[in-house]
């Protein structure tokens, strides 16, 4: 069941399908044309993973490097809480709140905790979530349900042999798989859980990592395959080589035009994307330190109670 356009008696298009256009206009990442006027914040609530990427290096503690996977602490649901109360106050330009990591949202119960809460407390913030798509399907409810209105997807091959030198296994109710079988539940999971997401109104985007020599013949299927299942922008993202792929160079900037440019055949490509920090706070590509921005935030608020 796809999500039809809903129009009043006035010729006003209402409900969800407004929701989705507003979601789409004031998203710093699904628009290029917000990505100045609109931040985000990104909560480190989510440390656990329920996948192992080859490329995948994930640090808890870590000031100084700007990629995702890698926040200066992991925050506690009660943190995370009040960092959205104070900096959304004094921050105008936060439409987006996010949770992307260090690890998969969808493998921590912390996320909905903080989802909801946030949900309740500030109706008008699109919640936002990124994941690897395995437990996309079991998931889904409770992401409609806490208010999620735009869904990230990374999905990195089509073929299980493909997945697996990308993969080393994944963590599916309670059974570690590996090779084919774990790249097999993940790819069934992760388009079942996209073509439901979309029917339930979220705005979609697809993540793919590009490997040079691994998986970049496969992108364009990619691309093409979620295009005609209604995602709504696809964000193809240089690999930073590292852990097992260490040895691998990172694509050039003319690679990924060109790719881009084969890609954008099927669907919007996204050009903007810095490849944030789970706990990146600001406009994209201008972030701010989160704690800091805490500890001026309580400074103003000492000043304003002694004055
Ligand atoms: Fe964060 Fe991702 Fe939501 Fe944006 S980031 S969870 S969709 S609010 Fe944006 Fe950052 Fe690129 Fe992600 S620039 S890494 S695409
Ligand atoms: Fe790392 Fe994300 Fe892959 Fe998990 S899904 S291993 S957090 S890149």
């Amino acid at each position: 069941m796809s999500t039809p356009l809903k129009i009043n008696k006035s010729g006003r298009i209402t409900s969800r399908m407004t929701g989705r256009m507003n979601s789409m206009e004031n998203h710093p990442c699904f628009s290029e044309k917000a990505h100045d006027k609109f931040g985000r914040i990104h909560l480190p609530v989510a440390p656990a993973c329920n996948i192992q990427c080859r490329y995948c290096i994930r640090k808890y503690d870590c000031a100084n490097e700007s990629r995702p996977g890698v926040s200066s602490r992991v925050f506690t649901v009660q943190e995370a809480r009040e960092r959205v109360s104070m900096l959304v106050e004094r921050n105008e330009k936060i439409s987006v709140i996010g949770i992307a990591g260090p690890g998969d949202p969808l493998a921590n119960d912390a996320t909905f905790e903080v989802l909801n809460s946030i949900n309740r407390e500030f109706p008008d913030l699109i919640l936002c979530l990124s994941t690897n798509g395995l437990y996309l399907p079991d998931r889904l409810e409770d992401i409609v349900r806490a208010g999620v209105r735009s869904l990230t997807i990374t999905i990195n091959a089509v073929l299980p042999e493909t997945g697996t030198e990308i993969y080393s296994w994944i963590n599916y109710r309670g059974k570690k798989y590996t090779g084919t079988d774990a790249a097999e539940y993940l790819f069934a999971n992760q388009w079942r859980g996209l073509r439901n997401a979309i029917d339930a109104g979220l705005i979609v985007k697809i993540n793919s990592v590009f490997i040079p020599g691994v998986n970049d013949e496969e992108i364009p299927l990619i691309a093409c395959l979620a295009g005609d299942k209604g995602a709504d922008l696809m964000n193809i993202i240089p690999l930073i080589p590292q852990a097992e792929f260490s040895h691998l160079q990172r694509p050039t900037r003319e690679m990924i035009h060109a790719l881009r440019e084969e890609c954008g055949k099927y669907i919007p490509q996204m050009t903007h994307c810095k490849q944030c920090r789970a706990d990146a706070c600001g406009t994209i590509g201008e972030d701010r330190d989160m704690e800091l921005e805490m500890l001026n935030a309580r400074i103003g608020e000492e000043y304003c109670e002694m004055v």
